[in-house]
């Protein structure tokens, strides 16, 4: 596979120092020898070389004043990355690890993944390294006002749409949203996971989390299992990680675990969702204070981390969903997990496994599902947002869940043909890297040298 190796040395020298960059590339092309190496079609269209190229880069300055009247300064970045299959589509992550890097890997990701999902939305990614924590309601609002003051020119509701992503919830997408219009003199659907009051969907919140565990319940289906009675291990406590333990609990498994930017809960008998969106999403504080209702459940602070990996993961348990950031499950993870009986792994965050750890999974056997496939119902409701938008018409929720099942069920399938076509059955990382690319890449070829 001389091409991996030739398309990663030549972004090294191009774009240097993009580690999560370079990582996702290197999943994305190692799934493709069985395509590129038996012809020379995609060869000869360059498509490797135009695929990892961003079709615009935009970086800008972002100044605003915090409340003590001192002025701060971050930066905004927007990636359009490929555009082949419509308007670039991908949410916008505000946090202080944010760099190139980071938002160029999420952009790569965001293209395949909205191409399984069979629906017309391109691939993009944006944010700022401005980190939300400890900031009051009006710094948030001044950022958010001097983040759209460049952002505005360069979105549409017919060319680039942004949502969110860590960092970014209703909150911030209502202040980004104000803004577009106080600046562009329009009320339009250039925004997904907008609030209910005014052009949101319903279900839009709920989607990435319910939309994992419904891809964790296609692949059990397929392995004549379900998830009644699983003990399961979630990662994060936001949005993904939320929604996924509540439909975890509707389908009669038991999440025990979550955790965040302080540490891991491991509540035995199942985690108290209420408590978690009261914590989490109204008073948004640290874990640590679930000890306060539940004083037997276990709190381990990130320092006490195992070195080598995620206290999360070493838990006993029959399923995984890592729903908080990239590179949260190591290799040593992987190994206990597994060790440990864990038969499922469905991906809500964006690349959370390392390659080490994909391997893993992959050699033994279990059922799974990697994060372009699994976490895909987010992007795709948004792009169910948008339709409503443009239709200006408002479905119910169970419409748009019936949608969102539809979705991730087609995605498991074509993913999953795909491995069996190209030899490797049941390898969804093969299956979902093949079926995502090949729709992007014969829809660049048929449109030209653009
Ligand atoms: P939120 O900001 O709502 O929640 C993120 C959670 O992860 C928080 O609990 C946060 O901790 C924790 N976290 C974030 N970064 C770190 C870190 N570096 N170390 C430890 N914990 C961390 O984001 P989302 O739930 O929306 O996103 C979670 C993941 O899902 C991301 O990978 C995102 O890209 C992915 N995703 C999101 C989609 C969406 O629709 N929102 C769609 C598809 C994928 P704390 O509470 O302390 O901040
Ligand atoms: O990573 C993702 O797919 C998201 N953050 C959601 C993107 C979107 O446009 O809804």
């Amino acid at each position: 596979m001389t091409y991996v190796h030739d398309t990663i040395s030549s972004l090294q020298l191009s774009s240097p120092a993009q580690s999560e960059f370079y990582q996702a590339v290197e999943d994305v092309l190692s799934s493709l020898s069985p395509i590129l190496e038996s012809n020379n079609f995609y060869k000869k269209q360059a498509i490797i070389e135009r695929i990892v190229e961003p079709e615009r880069q935009i970086m800008f300055r972002v100044p605003w004043v915090d409340d003590n009247g001192n002025i701060q300064v971050n930066k905004g970045y927007r990636v359009e990355f490929n555009s082949a299959l419509g308007p670039y589509k991908g949410g916008l992550r505000f946090h202080p690890s944010v760099n190139a890097s980071i938002i160029k890997f999420l952009g790569f990701e965001q293209i395949f993944k909205n191409a399984l999902t069979g629906l017309p939305i391109g691939g993009g990614k944006g944010g700022s390294n401005f980190n939300p924590k400890g900031k009051s309601d009006g710094e948030i609002m001044r950022f958010c006002q001097s983040f759209m003051n460049e952002l505005y020119r360069h979105i549409g509701p017919v060319t680039d749409v942004p949502a969110g992503d860590i960092g970014v919830g209703a909150r911030e997408i209502g202040y980004l949203f104000g803004q577009y219009k106080r600046l562009t003199g329009r009320y339009e659907g250039v925004f997904t996971g907008k609030s209910l009051l005014w052009g949101g969907s319903l279900v839009r919140k709920e989607a990435t989390g319910y939309g994992t565990v419904y891809f964790a319940q296609y692949m059990l289906d397929d392995r004549g299992d379900s998830l009644q009675g699983k003990k399961c291990l979630v990662s994060g406590a936001g949005n993904v990680a939320i929604y996924a333990i509540e439909k975890l609990y509707q389908l009669g498994a038991i999440p025990v675990t979550c955790s965040d930017s302080t540490g891991t809960i491991y509540h035995p008998k199942g985690i108290d969702l209420k408590l978690l969106k009261r914590l989490k999403e109204v008073q948004r504080t640290g874990l640590i204070e679930y000890l306060e209702t539940y004083p037997e459940a276990t709190f381990t602070p990130v320092a006490d981390y195992p070195k080598d990996g995620h206290a999360v993961w070493r838990y006993s348990a029959d399923a995984a969903f890592p729903c908080a950031t990239q590179n949260e499950l190591t290799e040593n993870d992987a190994e206990k997990l597994i060790e440990n009986g864990c038969k499922l792994v469905s991906e809500g965050a964006n690349m959370p496994s390392t390659s080490g750890a994909i391997n893993l999974f992959i050699s033994a056997g279990i059922a799974y599902g990697p994060a372009k496939a699994a976490n895909a119902g987010g992007v795709a409701t948004s792009q169910l947002e948008m339709a409503q938008n443009s239709s200006m018409q408002k479905w119910s929720f169970q419409t748009v869940d019936d949608h969102l099942k539809q979705i991730m069920k087609n995605i498991f399938i074509s993913a999953n043909e795909a491995s069996h076509e190209f030899g490797q059955a049941g390898n969804l990382v093969l299956g979902a890297n093949i079926a995502g690319f090949k729709r992007v890449a014969d829809a660049m070829i048929e449109q030209g040298v653009v």
